[in-house]
């Protein structure tokens, strides 16, 4: 029985003697995970590196032939992740002109006002074209109310839009509204007789103010950049008439009903 309690005995003090060896041993297993995770972390980032590489290096000298050609000779890997790399830089190239090619026609084509429907004639006015309508240019201070008191004086240039209908579009006798449609899709419509009165400014009652399509707002033309080069100002029908919201910027086509 003495020689099973002395073994036990020695078992149990190996044990414990293990147990409290195993804290020593944690702290050289810290340093090795980290040294673990460092590992990983190298093979990680050299990957992108390695990658990287090759496909700006071969860019500037791969032509598209080159691809066509070199596709097919690698193994399906290669060849997928070449592909996009190499040939992307040409169709983005592509993508820029034709999209600065785009940008250019929508300049050009924002610059044109369109009037459109019950008119004998159906106008596309380029804005150099409406500049030459002296007749019916009008320019001066308008005095706008927004819908939370706010005030304020702003300078227009542009020609009367009653003028322009009447004269220059030939309005049928059968039209009765006039819809003006901004580019965002924002529009006003208004009757003949709204388009055709005078309008006037609560703080300088004797000034007379007709409905205009302006291309200039306090000595500056509207860029073609931010859209159609026009916006419908209109002033107060009387006092307290909240009239900026009526106010059209960017208009896409004025429509005739
Ligand atoms: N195309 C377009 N015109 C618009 C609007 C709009 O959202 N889109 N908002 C209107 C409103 S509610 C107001 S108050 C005035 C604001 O003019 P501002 O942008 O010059 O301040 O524009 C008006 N014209
Ligand atoms: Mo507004």
């Amino acid at each position: 029985m003495k020689k099973y309690l002395i073994i036990i005995l020695i078992v149990m003090l190996t044990i414990t003697g293990c147990a409290t060896d195993k804290p020593l041993s944690t702290e050289p297993e810290t340093p090795k995970e980290v040294e673990n995770i460092e590992e990983p972390l190298d093979t990680v980032a050299e990957e992108p590196i390695i990658s990287e590489e090759p496909t700006t290096g071969e860019d500037p000298v791969m032509t598209e032939e080159a691809v066509g050609t070199e596709a097919p000779a690698t193994t399906e890997v290669p060849a997928t992740t070449e592909d996009p790399a190499t040939t992307e830089e040409p169709l983005i190239i592509e993508e820029e002109l034709a999209q600065e090619e785009t940008e250019e026609l929508q300049k050009d084509e924002n610059n044109i006002l369109k009037i459109e429907g019950l008119v004998e004639n159906q106008l596309k006015l380029p804005l150099h074209e409406l500049k030459t309508l002296n007749d019916i240019i009008f320019e001066a201070d308008f005095y706008s109310l927004n819908s939370f008191g706010t005030t304020g004086y702003t300078h227009f240039k542009g020609v009367k839009l009653w003028d322009l209908l009447e004269q220059n579009a030939l309005i049928k006798a059968e039209a009765s509204k006039v819809s003006i449609v901004a580019q965002d899709g924002y529009s006003m419509e208004f009757t003949l007789d709204q388009v055709k009165m005078d309008y006037m400014d609560e703080t300088n009652p004797d000034t007379k103010y007709p409905m205009i399509i302006a291309w200039e707002e306090n000595g500056e033309e509207y860029s073609t950049d931010e859209g159609a080069p026009y916006k419908l100002v209109v002033g107060q029908k009387e006092p307290g008439d909240v009239n900026k919201p009526q106010w059209v910027s960017n208009i896409d086509v004025i429509i005739i009903e």
